[in-house]
Parts: structure tokens; C-alpha cells; sequence
């Protein structure tokens, strides 16, 4: 029998995050929650400790850097991370995320959702997947933090620190060769952010993307500079 642990990143969640673990206990597979707390200037990590998760606090800011955090304090050997700012978890997303890889077929699975896809999404991973990693393309979500794996996975896979995580991590399990499938969890109501915000998410999705294509390849970056400057 596998261990699941759920890890749940957490910054300023007060209003969303009893709810979300309460939803993630009622679950029998589920073994462990952490949540990921990072010095939140509101009763996050207060009220996540009512609960009865377990608590741990990352020192510097960043989606990835707790989201690591949580890959080193989890125990089970099958992670499932999920955004603690949604209200509307169906009841059964821990049964269809897990399902895949409990029964041994995948070893990685990525979440989608019906919702008007966000603006980095359509603006920024989508285009740049497009001319990059065309493959992965048919995620609807790619940037979806609802995703589940097994630890031994994320162990070959250095996170990126911000929310470049997300995206980082499917294009290097999809690298490994690893086997990837996506489910659907429903329709999700997600807090949505500021545009002024998504500044420097798009930013970090974009780097996150543009690492991986050229990383460890001097000649094409020589040839696309030499492109540009041509
Ligand atoms: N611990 C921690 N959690 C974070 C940080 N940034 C985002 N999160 C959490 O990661 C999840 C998704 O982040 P969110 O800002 O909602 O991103 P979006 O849903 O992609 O717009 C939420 O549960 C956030 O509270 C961070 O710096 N530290
Ligand atoms: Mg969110």
C-alpha cells in the first residue's frame, strides 16, 4: 500500500484554509496534510494548527520554495500538492488525482479544471509551450498547482523557487520521460489576482519555460542570438 501525503502551500489563506483541509481529511487514502506556511501576516498558521495538520513554516517567500519544503517533510512515497485558496474543491479531486497512480499507470498527474483560463495562462504558457515544448500544449492547465506524483519523481526534479514551479515541473517529469496524465477536477473558483501582480508571475512562468528549452545548449542560444542581432 502506497502513503500519500497532501502538501498545501499557504501565504495569507486565513479565510480559505480550514476548509480546504477540512475537505482534504474527510479522505481515507490521504495519510498525512502539511501545510506550508511562509510567515503570513494573518491567522493562517494558527488556524491550520486547529486543525491537526501538520505545520511548517518556510523562511523566504516563494510557491516553489514551500512547495519543496513539503517534498522534504512529507513521508509518503505519492505527493499531492493543492492550492489552499479554493473554496470549491469537489469532494472527490484526492480520488480522481490519485487514482492514475495508485493503480500504477502513471507516475505523474496534472490537474484541469473548468474555469476561463487565467491570463498568464493564455498570455504568457500557452504561446511560449507553443514554440517551445509544442507537446505540451494539450495540458488546459499547465500552470495548474493541483498536481499529484510520486515522491521519488519530484526527487529527481530541482523546483524553481517562485511560480515558475509549477510549469518548471511539468516540462522536467514530461523531460524524464516520466508517464503523465491529466484529470479533470471539476469547475474551481480561484481567488483571482490583482493584473499588477501577474506581472512578475509571467515573468517567472516565462523564465521557468525559456531555462529549460535552452539550458545546456550554448549553440542554439549562439544561433538565436545570431538570428536576432542579424
Ligand atoms: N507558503 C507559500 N505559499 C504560497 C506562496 N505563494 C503562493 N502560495 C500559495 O500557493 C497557492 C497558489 O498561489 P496563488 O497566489 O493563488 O497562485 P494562482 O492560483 O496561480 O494565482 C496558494 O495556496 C498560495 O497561498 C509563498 O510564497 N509561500
Ligand atoms: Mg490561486
Amino acid at each position: 500500500m502506497s502513503n500519500v501525503s497532501v502538501v498545501i502551500p499557504a501565504r495569507n489563506e486565513e479565510k480559505h484554509i480550514a476548509k480546504v483541509i477540512k475537505n482534504i481529511q474527510k479522505n481515507k487514502l490521504v495519510d498525512e496534510i502539511i501545510v506550508i506556511n511562509n510567515n503570513s501576516s494573518d491567522k493562517t498558521e494558527a488556524i491550520a494548527l486547529k486543525t491537526g495538520a501538520k505545520v511548517y513554516t518556510c523562511k523566504r517567500v516563494g510557491k516553489g520554495r514551500a512547495m519543496a519544503l513539503g517534498l522534504k517533510k512529507a513521508h509518503g512515497d505519492i505527493i499531492l500538492y493543492a492550492d489552499a485558496d479554493i473554496d470549491n474543491y469537489e469532494n472527490d479531486f484526492i480520488d480522481k488525482m490519485l487514482k492514475p497512480i495508485l493503480n500504477d499507470k502513471y507516475t505523474f498527474v496534472k490537474s484541469t479544471f473548468d474555469r476561463s483560463q487565467g491570463r498568464v495562462t493564455t498570455l504568457v504558457a500557452k504561446p511560449l509551450l507553443e514554440l517551445t515544448f509544442p507537446k505540451l500544449t494539450k495540458f488546459g492547465q499547465p500552470l495548474s498547482g493541483i498536481i499529484a506524483g510520486k515522491k521519488e519523481l519530484f526527487h529527481q526534479i530541482v523546483f524553481e523557487k517562485d511560480y515558475g514551479v509549477d510549469i518548471g515541473i511539468l516540462i522536467d517529469v514530461y523531460k524524464l520521460g516520466a508517464k503523465i496524465t491529466e484529470v479533470n477536477i471539476g469547475k474551481i473558483i480561484n481567488d483571482s489576482q490583482d493584473w499588477r501582480n501577474l506581472v512578475d508571475m509571467s515573468k517567472q512562468v516565462a523564465k521557468a519555460i525559456l531555462k529549460r528549452k535552452f539550458e545546456n545548449n550554448e549553440d542554439v542560444r549562439e544561433i538565436e542570438l545570431e538570428k536576432m542581432l542579424s
